[in-house]
């Protein structure tokens, strides 16, 4: 469609919209997780507009410093974190929460219990917030396994048993990319309307890329697969092009780079950080989901990203992800080094 016909659309896709009609694949759904889901996006609109506001409103002292009227603001990422657990224990929707920002899981009162757990991370890349670089939220959800019986192990479950996965980016636009099991559409947010529309339906990442997202400066800790695919992404020796770099280093919006242009983004093990540094529940097995619904692969150098079993909420574990024949370079260096092992 061209943009003078794309200004005159008017049949919008919102996000409801699409999750109502994804709801019509399941008779015996009531309607909860689209309740949830809105729920969700609340929380995205509103860390959406206090980014967009943050560096103005630093002025104001919006970025944990003191206001004009001498009043004690909070950190966005603080701020973004409150938003997230209200509109998620209000959603009646949900039973177990991990955040990132709480360092213990937060189960939610019984009269406001509902069935879905929600692993979440309210403001990742938070390194990127005074500079004005793309930051985003990420979320996994779950389904609790006994109502009557709500345990942690309710999160610490494979990331084969997520329902649903997705990530909001507050970038140039703020777009919120979201698997419901069933591939992966893509909405941004129209700001004079409020709404999020779809823009990008059944994204598929392309099966290889010319890119590659790592960051460099851990090179010297790096293990032999991990060096050995960096140096023939820079001189392949099978004829082809080097892969370019490039390295927000805000997941979010490196993740979301790779799944529309194709590549692969790494955040390998090394030798002072084992395993890796981003953390399973709320970073490895949204963005695993996603990349695996978008047809693409998630490996942790031992095995597939989702089928890993994490036994503390904040579990780390090293992460390639991106286009399927990308992976699979990289599984095949891991196989043959074990092979000689
Ligand atoms: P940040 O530290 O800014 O919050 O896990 C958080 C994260 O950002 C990711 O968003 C990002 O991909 C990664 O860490 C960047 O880590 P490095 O600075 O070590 O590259």
């Amino acid at each position: 469609m061209d943009h003078a016909a794309e200004a005159q659309r008017t049949d919008l896709m919102t996000i409801t919209r699409h999750v109502l009609n994804e709801q019509g694949r399941h008779p015996e759904s009531r309607g909860d997780f689209t309740i949830l889901l809105s729920h969700i996006v609340l929380g995205c609109k509103f860390v959406a507009s206090a980014v967009n506001k943050a560096g103005l409103a630093k002025l104001i002292g919006l970025a944990g410093e003191t206001n004009v009227q001498g009043e004690e603001q909070k950190k966005l990422d603080v701020l973004s974190n409150e938003v997230f657990v209200k509109a998620l224990v209000s959603s009646g929707r949900t039973c177990v929460l991990v955040s990132e920002e709480n360092e213990e899981a937060i189960f939610v009162d019984t009269p406001l219990r509902g069935k879905y757990c929600v692993c979440f991370d309210p403001l990742d890349g938070s390194s990127n917030i005074d500079c004005g670089v793309s930051i985003g939220t990420i979320f996994g959800i779950y389904m609790i396994k006994d109502k009557d019986n709500v345990t942690l192990d309710d999160v610490l479950q494979p990331g084969t048993n997520m329902l649903a996965a997705g990530y909001c980016m507050y970038g140039s636009s703020c777009t919120l990319v979201l698997s419901t099991g069933n591939g992966v559409n893509g909405f941004t947010l129209d700001p004079s309307l409020g709404e999020f529309i779809l823009t990008h339906p059944n994204i598929k990442i392309p099966k290889k890329g010319k890119i590659y997202s790592v960051n460099e400066g851990n090179a010297k800790n790096w293990d032999a697969p991990t060096a050995k695919f960096v140096e023939k992404c820079k001189f392949p020796q099978d004829g082809s092009s080097p892969k370019s770099l490039r390295y927000i280093g805000s997941m979010v919006a490196d993740v979301h780079r790779t799944l529309l242009y194709g590549g692969i983004f790494l955040y390998p093990a090394d030798k002072k950080s084992p395993n890796g540094k981003l953390r399973v529940l709320y970073e490895v097995f949204p963005m695993s989901f996603l990349m695996e619904q978008a047809g693409g692969q998630a490996f942790t150098g031992k095995q597939r990203a989702l089928e890993l079993v994490p036994s503390k909420i904040h579990d780390r574990s090293p992460i390639f992800l991106g286009s399927f024949d990308d992976v699979e370079e990289i599984k095949s260096l891991y196989a043959s080094q074990s092979s000689i092992a």
